[in-house]
């Protein structure tokens, strides 16, 4: 299986691991963005050197309860790290839901469009379809603000999966080619922990549509279910999840922690390579 994605064209044979890069405000410069874009460039160059095949790069807090940014905020925020990561040859994935920040990433040289909200905005299908770029089109119930009072389903895999084929065929339609889609059902995204522990136990029923499989679960509260660990404890069981998500069928892992996620994924592959020889 490919994944087309710009000038780059991955083979999913084996696992990709997707490095998170937060843009965020920093409490050191006053008013000047020097510090926060240093910071995230060396960021991203450590999980690069430590074996992350693209770099999500994301100025947009979608915590829980988290203010929406504006899109001139979150263009200063964004912008000058994709540029310069791209600049270095890096495959570089935009996290974000606005066009206008999905058009100038594109033209700065990001190769990925991470949309969480699965290109639903108004104009977000066009900003794609003008691109050759790779897309993820990601699940989510209710809006980051609301969207963890209180998530239903009555059968939380069917569900994601028909709303992730329902957005393929939209961006297909659009002009995005098949073969550029990425799907994600969104870990903690309008999800209890009994909904998150479900979809990763299903996660052959979503990989069965048949496109790229991304998974993001790293550090998130679903292994604080699991394991009682605060949010920095929380790199083994992120680990854990990666690998089992592997397993079932997922062929993108988002990640805070690369060197220790590529060491588990180096076991996978090892393991998988034997069994085709085996055949
Ligand atoms: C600690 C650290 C606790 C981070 C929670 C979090 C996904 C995503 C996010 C995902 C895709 C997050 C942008 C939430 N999660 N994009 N983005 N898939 N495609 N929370 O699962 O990392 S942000």
């Amino acid at each position: 299986m490919l994944w087309r994605c710009g000038s780059f064209t991955f083979d999913l044979k084996r696992p990709l691991i997707m490095g998170i890069v937060n843009v965020t405000p920093d409490s050191f410069s006053d008013g000047g963005r020097f510090f926060d874009v240093t910071a995230a460039c060396a960021h991203a160059r450590r999980l690069l050197a430590e074996g992350a095949d693209l770099i999500d790069v994301g100025g947009e807090s979608t915590r829980p309860g988290a203010a929406e940014v504006g899109t001139e905020e979150e263009l200063r925020r964004v912008l000058p790290v994709v540029q310069a990561l791209a600049a270095e040859g890096a495959a570089v994935s935009v996290d974000t839901s606005k066009p206008e920040v999905m058009r100038a990433a594109l033209a700065a040289g990001a190769v990925v469009v991470n949309d969480v909200r699965a290109l639903q905005w108004p104009g977000a299908l066009a900003a794609v379809a003008n691109s050759d770029c790779g897309v993820v089109l990601m699940h989510m119930q209710g809006t980051p603000q609301t969207m963890q009072r209180d998530p239903h389903y009555a059968d939380v895999a069917a569900e994601v999966k028909d709303f992730l084929q329902a957005r393929v065929h939209a961006a297909e339609a659009a002009g995005i080619a098949r073969e550029r889609i990425a799907v994600d059902p969104g870990f903690g995204f309008g999800k209890t922990a009994q909904h998150n522990y479900e979809l990763l136990a299903r996660l052959p029923e979503i990989a069965a549509l048949g496109l790229p499989l991304l998974v993001g679960i790293s550090r998130k509260a679903m292994l604080q279910h699991a394991t009682g660990r605060a949010v920095d404890e929380r790199v083994h069981a992120s680990v854990a999840a990666a690998l089992i998500a592997v397993a079932r069928g997922a062929r993108i892992v988002r990640v805070h922690d690369v060197a220790a996620t590529r060491d588990a994924l180096a076991v996978w592959n090892a393991t998988v390579e034997q069994e085709r020889k085996e055949q």
